[in-house]
């Protein structure tokens, strides 16, 4: 085992990463032991203090903010991720700061870092979620009713974005499918869209004179697409709950696609017949498409897609590694877009 008792740790050396990796040698260990079972309470037998254990893995944004209780109760048995691919990579993870300040929600500001530094004031409890459209149970669901039913597992997934620079990611959620399936879609939704929250006192972004966004961000995908395994509805990261910059208190994350497509802070899922028109479409078509795949082969019109910068970097060190299609995640996607032609449907 290699989990330290307390008082081998130093304070200054319980960091979310550590936290996070000594959990996941616990959590692999127990499932050996138990047969695979799940194992309630992992979080809390890390440090012997279930309160400690949720304290040292929780932003610096949320002190003084704890999550509701509910919530934080969930986040005590989390099914670990696999230890292979596609739902865990071996690849080195970015570390919890570049997760946390390196990020793009324009609702807070253009800038990497305004949505860490600006969104200090964002709610996410009371928070629900309005479905319309296509579904036979339709209407407005508060976050703990969405959550209670769905038991929370982690995944490991690289993050690329169309401006060519990626990360990895250890996620806490569930699937998509499995929470879209409870609105019942009729057959005739063959679309679904999603909308993120505007609210104007708390996002700075959304008054400002140099929003090229016409709110709310939207985003969508195919209903097949939303349906794959990989397609995931992150409430975590890291262990922990997700902070406000990275689209608390849910957000989705579509692994072979490029980032913009992983929307924020949802408030509305719509069930539709036809393709929505999504913020990038609408804000320059001739250079972001509604599907969105990761594609080494298929440049952006002002810059190359075949390389990206891994994440993180320093002023002196600077990692570029090879675009792959889909991600990676071909094995798991590529059937999706048989038959297209990936530079017309990009
Ligand atoms: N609502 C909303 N969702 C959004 C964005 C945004 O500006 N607003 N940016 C997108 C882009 S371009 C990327 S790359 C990812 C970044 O996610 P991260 O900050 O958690 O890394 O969020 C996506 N989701
Ligand atoms: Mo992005």
């Amino acid at each position: 085992m290699l989990i330290k008792k307390p008082d081998d740790i130093k304070p200054s050396e319980i960091t979310p990463e550590s936290v996070y990796r000594n959990r996941r040698e616990f959590m692999k260990d127990s499932s050996k032991l138990m047969l695979g079972a799940a194992v309630a309470g992992m979080s809390g037998m890390v440090n012997g203090q279930e309160g400690d254990a949720l304290k040292a893995r929780a932003p610096a944004s949320l002190e003084g903010s704890s999550p509701p209780s509910w919530l934080a109760k969930k986040f005590t048995d989390i099914k670990p991720a696999p230890d292979s691919e596609p739902f865990f990579t071996g690849e080195t993870l970015t570390p919890y700061r570049d997760i946390t300040n390196y990020n793009n929600f324009y609702e807070f500001g253009m800038d990497k870092d305004h949505p860490s530094r600006r969104s200090d004031k964002f709610q996410t409890d009371p928070w629900s979620i309005v479905v319309t459209g296509e579904a036979n149970k339709a209407g407005r669901y508060n976050l703990e009713d969405i959550l209670k039913p769905l038991d929370l597992e982690e995944r490991v997934y690289r993050l690329r974005c169309v401006e060519a620079w990626s990360m990895v990611v250890p996620w806490i959620g569930f699937p998509l499918a499995d929470l879209l399936q409870r609105f019942e879609p009729s057959s005739k939704a063959k679309y679904v869209e999603f909308e993120t929250l505007v609210d104007p006192e708390t996002m700075p972004g959304v008054t400002s004179r140099f929003a090229i966004v016409d709110w709310p961000y939207r985003e969508g995908l195919r209903m097949d697409e939303a349906m794959n395994p990989l397609a995931f509805i992150a409430v975590g990261l890291y262990g922990s709950i997700l902070p406000a910059q990275n689209g608390a208190p849910l957000r989705l994350v579509v692994p072979w696609k490029y980032g913009f497509k992983s929307i924020k802070s949802i408030v509305r899922i719509n069930f539709r017949e036809t393709q929505p028109l999504t913020s990038w479409v609408d804000l320059q078509a001739s250079e972001y498409g509604f599907y969105a795949n990761v594609n080494p082969n298929v440049h952006h019109p002002r810059w190359r897609q075949d390389k990206e910068r891994r994440l993180p970097q320093t002023l002196f060190s600077r990692k570029y590694i090879d675009t792959r299609l889909f991600n990676g995640y071909a094995d798991q996607v590529a059937h999706l877009y048989e038959g297209m032609n990936l530079s017309v449907y990009y």
